[in-house]
Parts: structure tokens; C-alpha cells; sequence
């Protein structure tokens, strides 16, 4: 249902270095889902379909190549300021649908924050319930951040705001205006620099986090008049903020640089463009792109193309794209065969349209069509689950996951295609089961326990051979 929309060369725009190559790819630019809300966050499932977060805190799962968009939640209590405050950074669990997890940060009130962990339920397509790891992050209208990403390392990696609030960036017992580094839990990584959750700090307004193939954490973040900046974060790293904007240059900043060890940003741009958005790229599907970082904009309304030397170290130069033809642009997010595809944010402000565009707001695949792309099927997500598990054959009887809400899996040997089960309350009462069960997948039990109260179960399973083994279960709502 691609909608072609124009064609563009590749535009080699001067940045700022005197060179650029020539470009070869003809790039198209097609819609792939319309009539959104400030998409804020895109992320590639591995049902190889878009997960979107909207502003307004609805999570939706979109079919990239046919566009259509299944709900899957709507964060309840999501707090819209008049300015940039609601919901900002979403991520799935690393093994999702296995850890059926979905994170999320949104502002909840005038001045208050959380992230939350999501459960996903596989029978019934939609998040069923919802744990705070973070509360009362500070938050105002705006400057809330913020962006998550997996570490290579493991890790959950979470940008930061400055909520308007300059001197909580340099205060690393505050959680504004930082990098943090967290378990999947939103414990601190064990060997975080300062012994608490932070990983960097000196941040302003951070919207943009990823990673290279190489390792390297880079950081959009939105400077006041002047200084955007990119950083390259390093762990303990203090980036300057409020006291350094931008490279340490002026008289008062030269005189801060004495007592204050500043990471440089790899880049700078004053005046201000609003940075948003950022994907590391490095794929044969656009050749002239490999090896650079992606980055949206939105007052200035372009994606920028800053190709990065060998090290990562720093930007090479840089190319402007698509100024002011999409509108301001929130996210970028490359999937593993190479698709690109970009977030617009022109009803901006609770929705208002008055700076919309037909359409809008739109997610925007860009296409090089002379490139072969591996297809990467969109499948359902249950189909995800099952390979996850039939990976895992050295596992047998697990139950999962614990609490569990409204499902429980058992996985068994392989082998196994029928079953008899029972549960026990802590009574010894049987509260459900079943005789000679054939199994839809061999070695997978599945069991609804939605009627269940929460509370610890005994689950006995017994296979048509005789073997029979009772396991824990705990069952647990909101
Ligand atoms: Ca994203
Ligand atoms: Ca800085
Ligand atoms: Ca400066």
C-alpha cells in the first residue's frame, strides 16, 4: 500500500569539511503508516514489523511493508504538558517474546517521571500488566529526554533530561541529565562508575542514543542557542553541561575546563537545529552511507548523514537531507536488512495539527531501489516464541514466565507430545488440569492460569511414559 511520494537524488550538501563523495543510489522515500501522533520512538521487533510509541503513549505494532497498525497499548496516566513532556523512549527486552518485556519512560505529572516494565501477553496480543523500576524521575514540560538502548554489554542504557533543572546534570546522585546504565530490572550494572545507576553526566536535553557495530555509545543532545551536540559516551564522563556548551572555547568555559574534565562533543552546531532522533548505520543497502550516524532534526527539519572516521572518533563530514520536506523529523530507525525508516513530528503539542502536513503524522521508509533487500518476513509473534524455545533444547522443565499473569509455558524434552497435568494450591487442593493433552508444539506446554488468584502453585506434569515431575508456579497480578 506504498504510497510513492518523490524521488530524491542523494544531495551532497557542504558541511563542514571540504570534501564529500559523489553519490550513486537514488533514494525514494514512500509513507508506510499515516495519521499517527508524533510517533516518538520506533524500534525493530523481532517479529520484523515497527514497534511505535507515540507521544501520547499509544503503543502500536506496524506491518512495514503493508502498513497496517495493530494496537497493543495505550500507557494509561500519561502526562502531555503544552510544551515536549509525555511519553518519550520505549524498548523490548532483548529476548522478547521469551522475556515478554516491553520498558517504557513517559511523565506521569507536571514534574514527575517513571520508566515502566511492560508484560506482554502472546495469547492475548497486548500488555496485561505493568511494574515502575523508576518512579519519580524528575520531569517538567519539556527536557525530559530521553531514548533506550541495549548495550552490547547486556545492558540497559537510558538517556536523560535536565528537566529545566541545569545544576541536576552535574549532580551524579541525581538521575537528570544523564546516561544510566541498568539490568533489565533498573538495577544499577554492577560496575557502573560512581556505584549507582549513572554511566555519564553534564547531559542537557539527550534524544538520541545508539550504537555502533564497533561498540561505541553515541549521544544526540539539543544545546539552548547554540551547541547541539553529538557526544561519544564514555563511561564516568562528564559532558559539560551547564557550565561548557559545546567545545570549551570561551573565556568563562576555558576557566570551568580548569577544575572540570569535559568530554568534547564529536560535534557541535550553533545555531541550534533541535537533534532528535539517531541510528547508526552500516550497510551495503546505500554504500555512501556506510559507516555514519543518522540523525534527525526538527526545527530544522532534515535528517543529517555524519560519516564517522575508522575510529568512530569523530565525524569526517557530514550531508543535509530532505530540509523541510518532511517536516520535523523524531526518530530514525534502521532495520537489520538496511531499511531505513523515519518518524515525523508535526502535530506537535498534544496533537495539535497546526503544523501538520497531509498525512501526518507519518512513519517514512527510505529505499534504495536498486539494492536487493533480504526480505525479513513479518511474522506473528507467537511464531518468534516458538523458535526462541525449540533454540532451547538443553532446557527442560522451566516454567515461564514467573509470576506469571495469564499464561504459563512448561518446556519439555523435545520428545514429548502429550501430557497430563495438574495444579495444587499450597492447600494441596487441585485447582485445575488435564488428562492426556496433546501438545500443539512437542515439548511446549501451554496452560491459561487467567483464572488463577495470584499466589505459589504446585504444577505437576506427567508425560504418557510415566515421568513425572511437580514444579513451582507462582502466579502474580497487579
Ligand atoms: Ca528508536
Ligand atoms: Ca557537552
Ligand atoms: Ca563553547
Amino acid at each position: 500500500m506504498t504510497r510513492l511520494l518523490k524521488t530524491a537524488v542523494v544531495a551532497v550538501s557542504m558541511g563542514t569539511l571540504a570534501w564529500a563523495p559523489l553519490a550513486q543510489s537514488e533514494l525514494q522515500l514512500h509513507d508506510v503508516a499515516t495519521e499517527l501522533t508524533v510517533p516518538w520512538d520506533l524500534v525493530w521487533g523481532p517479529d520484523n514489523h515497527i514497534w511505535c510509541m507515540e507521544k501520547t503513549g499509544r503503543i502500536t505494532r506496524i506491518h512495514p511493508n503493508e502498513g497496517t497498525v495493530e494496537e497493543v497499548h495505550h500507557i494509561p496516566g500519561v502526562y502531555q504538558s503544552f510544551d515536549n513532556s509525555g511519553a518519550h523512549a520505549m524498548m523490548l527486552h532483548p529476548d522478547f517474546p521469551a522475556q515478554p518485556y516491553l520498558y517504557v519512560n513517559y511523565t506521569y505529572s507536571e514534574f514527575r517521571g517513571r520508566l515502566d516494565k511492560l508484560t506482554y501477553s502472546l495469547s492475548e496480543g497486548a500488555v496485561v500488566a505493568s511494574e515502575t523500576l523508576l518512579d519519580e524521575l524528575p520531569g517538567n514540560s519539556s527536557h525530559n529526554g530521553s531514548r533506550l538502548q541495549e548495550g552490547p554489554d547486556g545492558y540497559m542504557y537510558f538517556c536523560t533530561g535536565d528537566m529545566y533543572m541545569a545544576m541536576i546534570a552535574q549532580d551524579v546522585d541525581n538521575l537528570g541529565g544523564k546516561v544510566l546504565r541498568m539490568d533489565w530490572d533498573g538495577n544499577p550494572a554492577p560496575d557502573n562508575p560512581f556505584g549507582n545507576r549513572v554511566y555519564s553526566y553534564g547531559h542537557r536535553n539527550p534524544q538520541g542514543l545508539t550504537f555502533s557495530d564497533s561498540g561505541h555509545l553515541y549521544l544526540s543532545e539539543h544545546g539552548p542557542a547554540n551547541d547541539d551536540e553529538v557526544n561519544r559516551i564514555v563511561a564516568g564522563g562528564n559532558y559539560g553541561w551547564p557550565h561548557i556548551e559545546g567545545f570549551c572555547d570561551t573565556p568563562e568555559e576555558m576557566s570551568a575546563c580548569d577544575s572540570l574534565t569535559q568530554v568534547p562533543p564529536i560535534a557541535a552546531w550553533t545555531p541550534t537545529e533541535a537533534p532528535c532522533g539517531m541510528s547508526y548505520f552500516n550497510h551495503p543497502a546505500i554504500p555512501e552511507w556506510e559507516n555514519t550516524l543518522l540523525l534527525c532534526f526538527l526545527k530544522q527539519q532534515h535528517l543529517k548523514v555524519l560519516h564517522l572516521d575508522d575510529e568512530g572518533e569523530s565525524v569526517a563530514f557530514e550531508e543535509k537531507m530532505w530540509q523541510q520536506e518532511m517536516g520535523r523529523l523524531r526518530d530514525v530507525l534502521v532495520a537489520p536488512n538496511g531499511r531505513v525508516f523515519l518518524a515525523t513530528s508535526n502535530r506537535e503539542i498534544n496533537g495539535w495539527d497546526f503544523l501538520a502536513q497531509d498525512l501526518d503524522d507519518r512513519i517514512v521508509e527510505v529505499v534504495n531501489p536498486d539494492f536487493d533487500y533480504d526480505p525479513l518476513v513479518p511474522r506473528p509473534i507467537r511464531e518468534v516464541f516458538l523458535e526462541q524455545v525449540a533454540a532451547q533444547t538443553s532446557v527442560v522443565n522451566v516454567v515461564f514466565p514467573q509470576p506469571a499473569h495469564t499464561d504459563v509455558s512448561v518446556l519439555l524434552d523435545r520428545t514429548v507430545d502429550e501430557v497430563s497435568f495438574r495444579v495444587f494450591d499450597t492447600h494441596g487442593r487441585e485447582v485445575m488440569g488435564a488428562d492426556d493433552m496433546p501438545l500443539s508444539v512437542p515439548g511446549l506446554l501451554n496452560v491459561s492460569v487467567a483464572h488463577l488468584a495470584s499466589g505459589v502453585y504446585v504444577l505437576r506434569v506427567e508425560t504418557a511414559d510415566g515421568h513425572a515431575q511437580a514444579l513451582p508456579l507462582v502466579v502474580g497480578r497487579r
